[in-house]
């Protein structure tokens, strides 16, 4: 393929609901969609997951724009590459340090794009082998247990398969132990994004009584050592998140036993290609993983559905249907999930629906050439 252009899309959407983590609460999503045209024509799509602040992870739209328009842009348009896999060759790719979410938005569109110029569904291109994925559902801190309680049924109502709440400290044994009283044993996760240090080793301990799928990143990101000491001690898997940057950084995690788990976000480390490599280096060590997810829009959550297709993801994903997220979707059909919690995959060409230009425009903050 000859990369002819590439458009930037940096879009806000408002969410149904505001998100809160421990690092802040998100009512407006901000991100970048890129399109990338080949000289046939033909388009792909991918979606930077960077917000516009650096709280969970340094990078940010402005980050992302300033990487893609100075640096990646300029070494990719007229390119000519054989495949998608060829974008991790190119000189000033390798180069460039971090920064993955930018990258992502790049490589995730020319797959698309590949897809499609080879007349098959994502999914199936990259070595996908079911064609339905779990959805699970991810609820950020609530103001009560009550208002709580109402959100978790609502959800598990519409059949999602397994519940992820927020912790943080001052908000996690209780939470857990009112979900528990009523759902014994609705399958159930907690996620602190970094929230804790080891010295509240003993506290987290405690919730081992819950029978809890695995602890999200209870620690700061780069503290890899100090989950290796805190899976030792407790029962519950520990399951890392922003701590697993790229293959590298899961490849290390996973042989110093910090992670007995791993959430594959591809907006966090690079894309398509190396999700692949960190699902494979995983299923190498035995280690299961799952595909996380970023509050994406239609096309970021098209990406997600391609990854939750390997073999080696074994536990429900957070990958929820489109009105879980937002109003309307801008792609069409929007993601929908079916009585079982099990969101089906398309087989057209791609990512597998199509964008709605005129939203994408609607949402547009900014939309330029690079
Ligand atoms: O830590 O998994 C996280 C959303 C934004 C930033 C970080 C996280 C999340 C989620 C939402 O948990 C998952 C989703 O997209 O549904
Ligand atoms: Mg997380």
């Amino acid at each position: 393929m000859k990369i002819r252009k590439i458009k930037v899309f940096h879009v806000a959407m408002e969410l149904k609901d505001p998100f809160e983590t421990s690092f802040g609460k998100t009512k407006l999503r901000h991100c970048l969609l890129i399109n990338i045209q080949d000289s046939s024509g033909e388009e792909g799509w991918g979606e930077v997951v960077a917000d516009d602040k650096p709280f969970y992870s340094y990078e940010t739209v402005w980050t992302a724009i300033h990487v893609i328009r100075d640096y990646i842009a300029p070494s990719v348009k007229n390119l000519e590459i054989e495949s998608a896999r060829d974008f991790w060759d190119i000189d000033i790719v390798k180069r460039i340090r971090g920064h993955n979410m930018a990258k992502a938005g790049i490589e995730e569109a020319l797959w698309d794009l590949e897809s499609k110029l080879n007349s098959k569904p994502l999914w199936r291109y990259i070595g996908g082998v079911r064609d339905k994925i779990s959805s699970g559902v991810s609820i950020g801190i609530q103001p009560s247990y009550e208002k709580l309680l109402k959100v978790v049924s609502f959800y598990l109502d519409q059949g999602y398969q397994r519940i992820k709440i927020k912790i943080k400290p001052g908000y996690d044994l209780e939470p857990v132990e009112v979900l528990r009283k009523e759902y014994p044993e609705t399958p159930l996760t907690v996620d602190a994004n970094s929230a804790y240090t080891i010295e509240h080793k003993d506290h987290l301990k405690k919730l081992d009584n819950y029978n809890l799928l695995m602890i999200e990143q209870p620690f700061h990101y780069d503290d890899i050592v100090d989950h290796s000491e805190l899976a030792k001690y407790l029962e519950t898997p520990i399951c890392l998140d922003e701590s697993i940057k790229d293959p590298v950084t899961a490849e290390g995690a996973i042989r110093i036993g910090a992670a007995e788990i791993i959430n594959i976000k591809p907006g966090r480390v690079g894309g398509i290609y190396p999700s692949k490599k960190i699902h494979d280096i995983a299923e190498k060590h035995s280690v299961p993983v799952w595909i996380g997810g970023m509050l994406e829009t239609g096309v970021g959550r098209g990406i997600q559905v391609a990854l939750a297709t390997l073999p080696n993801v074994r536990y429900p994903n957070d990958i929820s249907a489109s009105n879980r997220y937002y109003e309307e979707d801008i792609v069409e059909p929007p993601w929908t999930i079916d009585r079982e919690g099990y969101m089906h995959t398309s087989n057209k060409p791609g990512i597998g629906v199509d964008v709605l230009i005129d939203k994408v425009v609607k949402y547009a903050v900014k939309m330029f050439e690079v």
